[in-house]
């Protein structure tokens, strides 16, 4: 293997189209939804502000620019480690520290979009990711699972995004025993595309949110919000996403790009 050669073969791919590059990143903007919680929970983020201090004019002839209310967890965003509990002493586990060889890694995506049509509130098993296996080849460590359900293509509506009614929210998700299995196979981390990386009911299993608290406390990772899953294979692209370094943060918005091979 000559590493250097495999560099310039990937710059070609790219300037061929052998490699195409999709973004899986929603806008980000004041109409981006958020993550609501029930009051017994007590705050949350605040939409999306772009605070404009001069566009070419008496505050800055020259030059146009902003200062942003963003949350770290806004959009297609990265749950780092200390964003739970469980993961609060987790080594490595704020946005600073995370090495940046875990932002370039392989991606499986499993396409739950005909059972989430079907149930917004459809979970993924681990026996879902066995059958997945089963036809696609195993999950390798140190790769991403991301879970295909076509959300994304409500996220220009806040209520079709977020999905509640009096009983809470609807969205899809993992189970508990989705993200157990997945951590025997030693993954780098778990992507979905609603607005969090658990289901819309997760706040009732055991243990609640078991994507944020069974993945952030082996200093796994999370991706949440990412957008056309629909355009990757279920196996063989690449994603790059790296959140801010923020000093401990706890996430952070993300461009997140997959390197794809034409099929
Ligand atoms: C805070 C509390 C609960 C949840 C979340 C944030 C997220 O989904 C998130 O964005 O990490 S479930
Ligand atoms: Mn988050």
């Amino acid at each position: 293997m000559n590493a250097s050669q495999i560099l310039t073969d990937v710059v070609s791919a790219l300037s061929t189209g052998a490699i195409s590059v999709v973004d899986l990143t929603a806008p980000l903007g004041p109409d981006t939804p958020v993550l609501y919680l029930p009051p017994q929970f007590g705050k949350n983020t605040p939409k999306f502000k772009m605070h404009r201090i001069s566009e070419y004019d008496s505050d800055g002839p020259w030059w146009a620019w902003g200062w942003m209310e963003l949350g770290e967890h806004t959009g297609t965003h990265f749950d780092a480690p200390a964003h739970w509990i469980s993961g609060k002493d987790a080594p490595d586990n704020t946005t600073d520290k995370i090495p940046p060889r875990n932002f370039v890694a392989p991606c499986n995506v499993i396409d739950c979009s005909m059972e989430v049509r079907a149930n917004p509130d459809f979970l993924l098993t681990a026996d879902g990711v066995r059958a997945w296996e089963a036809e696609h080849g195993e999950i390798e460590a140190g790769s991403w699972v991301l879970m295909r359900s076509d959300w994304y293509k409500r996220n220009s509506s806040t209520e079709a995004f977020l999905n509640a009614d009096e009983n809470g929210p609807h969205s899809p998700g993992p189970s508990v025993d989705c993200i157990e299995y997945l951590l025997t196979k030693d993954v780098i981390g778990w992507g979905n595309e609603c607005v969090g990386t658990d289901a819309g009911s997760a706040a009732s299993f055991n243990p609640p949110f078991p994507a944020h608290h069974l993945m952030l406390e082996k200093s796994r990772y999370g991706l949440a919000s990412l957008c056309q899953l629909d355009k990757l294979p279920p196996k063989g692209a690449i994603l790059v996403v790296a959140p801010l370094k923020i000093v401990n943060g706890t996430g952070s918005p993300v461009r997140a790009l997959a390197l794809v091979p034409r099929s």
